[in-house]
């Protein structure tokens, strides 16, 4: 049973961690119609992000919680991502955001920037990278569905920086690199910046 058979469960064995290559590599465009292969890894990393924010199933398989997570943090070189989360600024009624996206692309960003103040995380560092991870504030990000139809998500915030993290993976950086080595905490100069808390 591997990653691209049906209904495979993804566990932290099967995520690459930093220092592996593929995680520093842009990787290929998906094209449609899906592949199994394709569909059903897509399917098994949605399942990772569903399984990982339940207490139970994540305590039973050892999975860290993530709310996305990169094909090519599984060791596939595709430009495909899923994201499981609701927004952390929205109080009452949050909106939950569930995407397996192929081939995203941000087609156009606000100058303004934002991010979280006590910085970022990912399922492949297993270390704490403490700093400022600048993010633009809003983005406009271009994707298609499973059954390849095209869509537009306008997003801004807790939201907009989820996806730049998973974007991110697929141009093969990670979130440290925004990280201002010589000073982490400090916000970048000359930029529209400020904290989404
Ligand atoms: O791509 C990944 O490694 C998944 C990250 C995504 C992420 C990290 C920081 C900021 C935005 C997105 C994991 O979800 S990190 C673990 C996590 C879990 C719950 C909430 C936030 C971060
Ligand atoms: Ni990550």
């Amino acid at each position: 049973m591997s990653l691209t058979d049906k209904n495979y469960r993804i566990t932290m064995n099967d995520i690459v961690r930093e220092g592996d290559p593929i995680l520093r590599r842009k990787v290929e465009e998906v094209k449609f119609p899906l592949s199994d292969e394709d569909r059903n890894a897509m399917d098994a990393m949605m399942r990772y992000l569903i399984e990982s924010q339940d207490d139970e199933l994540a305590e039973k398989y050892g999975l860290r919680p993530g709310v996305g997570i990169s094909a090519n943090q599984v060791g596939l070189d595709r430009r495909m991502f899923a994201v499981l989360f609701t927004d952390v600024m929205e109080e009452e009624n949050p909106t939950l955001y569930q995407y397996k996206l192929f081939n995203p692309k941000i087609v156009s960003h606000s100058a303004a920037m934002t991010y979280l103040p006590d910085g970022e995380g990912c399922l492949s560092v297993d270390r704490e990278v403490e700093g400022i991870v600048p993010r633009y504030e809003k983005i406009k990000l271009k994707a298609y569905d499973e059954n390849g139809k095209e869509m537009l998500l306008k997003l801004k915030g807790y939201p907009a920086i989820v996806m730049q993290h998973e974007l991110d993976h697929l141009n093969g950086v990670m979130f440290y690199d925004h990280i201002n080595a010589k000073n982490p905490q400090q916000e970048p100069t000359g930029v529209d910046i400020q904290s989404l808390w």
